[in-house]
């Protein structure tokens, strides 16, 4: 068998390096051509209507934990009913084997319903609601942050990533302490800006949006890219152009701007398979907790850069996911379609054009 050995990136298997989580993926091309016997699902399509009285999340009607929504108009909050986290969970009793480690965590959990429509997903929210959406997540994120070291606000979207329910709504883990992803990203920019002088995804987004091959939708100051170092097959990645390092302090203009990119982004990851996309999203900012502005026991938090995470999982149409099993559990993720390859054909489906 004749084989070219010149490296052709869009042909050859090669791993990549994410500096971020300080990952790696194989990148495998070649394997795109493969036939597919897998799992054929049939898509679950449902209509559903404004106000559902059987929904927990819905205004006015009970919950699980015995409380009842008020009749909510915008946005609405309240703590988990079934929380992961507890603000006064006592500290562990001490180990009695150094095989068998733990350590104390406290902190809170709220869902956050993004609007009373029960029928809407964030995909087809109108630019004002996306804004409402951006202003809660701001507002939980500085109210959250004064108290917790780490505030996760994220989002699980459809049964396939298992949200338990269709109502427009997220969540958010605060906790005090860096859960291991974020104490990655920490280690990780915090090197880099030491190394390069610059805050990693600040110098990403700059170079993602000259080289252009990557990027999905862009606004004056946001962009949406598949990340060089892509897991998901259509993952994408939100930096704000400036450097912010927390939700915050974004600026009105950069808020606006974000639910313009939202407004873009979501509808062209349901227009990929035609099908309400899921997906995982969500916030990474640098650490809060008390006197977070001033230096703590790291230094300041210089080298952290605002961003968003999307992670969603399907592969092949609106059934057909991609699955992280074999290799991906036992050795590291891989992937087949290009980064640059997922990216073009998001752009070539973004319902009218990527700008
Ligand atoms: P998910 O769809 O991402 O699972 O979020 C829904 C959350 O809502 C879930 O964490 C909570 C669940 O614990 N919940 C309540 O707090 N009260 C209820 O009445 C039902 C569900
Ligand atoms: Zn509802």
């Amino acid at each position: 068998m004749d084989r070219d050995l010149t490296f052709d990136p869009t042909e050859h298997p090669h791993r990549r390096h994410d500096p971020l989580s300080g990952g790696t993926v194989l990148v495998s091309p070649h394997r795109t051509k493969r036939p597919w016997q897998g799992r054929q699902e049939t898509p679950a399509t449902t209509e559903r209507p404004a106000y559902d009285p059987t929904c927990y999340l819905c205004p006015g009607n009970d919950r699980a934990g015995g409380e009842t929504n008020p009749a909510y108009e915008g946005t609405y909050v309240f703590t988990n009913d079934f929380a992961a986290l507890l603000p006064d969970a006592p500290a562990p009793t001490e180990e009695d084997h150094p095989l068998l480690q733990r350590s104390g965590v406290q902190g809170t959990c709220q869902v956050i319903c993004f609007s009373p429509r029960h029928d809407l997903t964030l995909a087809e929210f109108d630019q004002a609601g996306l804004e409402q959406v951006v202003a809660l997540w701001a507002e939980r994120a500085e109210v959250l942050g004064r108290t917790w070291r780490w505030v996760q606000m994220f989002e699980n979207k459809g049964q396939a990533m298992g949200a338990s329910n269709p109502h427009p709504h997220g969540q958010i883990w605060a906790l005090d302490t860096l859960p291991a992803l974020p104490a990655a990203e920490d280690h990780h920019q915090r090197a880099w800006l030491d190394h390069h002088g610059e805050p990693l995804l600040v110098q990403y987004a700059a170079l993602e949006r000259e080289r252009r091959e990557r990027v999905v939708a862009e606004t004056e100051h946001w962009v949406a890219v598949v990340p060089w170092w892509a897991v998901w097959p259509f993952e994408l990645l939100l930096m704000p152009t400036r450097h912010v390092k927390r939700f915050p302090e974004l600026t009105a203009a950069e808020r606006v701007d974000l639910a313009r990119l939202l407004g873009r982004v979501l509808p062209t990851l349901d227009a990929l398979f035609d099908t309400p996309f899921p997906y995982s999203m969500g916030w990474h900012g640098a650490p809060t907790g008390v006197g977070f502005e001033v230096e703590d026991e790291h230094g300041v938090h210089d080298h952290w850069q605002l961003h968003a995470h999307v992670y969603p999982p399907l592969l092949r149409s609106a059934t057909v996911r991609k699955f992280m099993v074999g290799f991906e559990m036992l050795g590291e993720p891989q992937r087949d379609l290009t980064p640059e390859q997922a990216a073009a054909r998001l752009r070539d489906v973004a319902p009218g054009g990527n700008r």
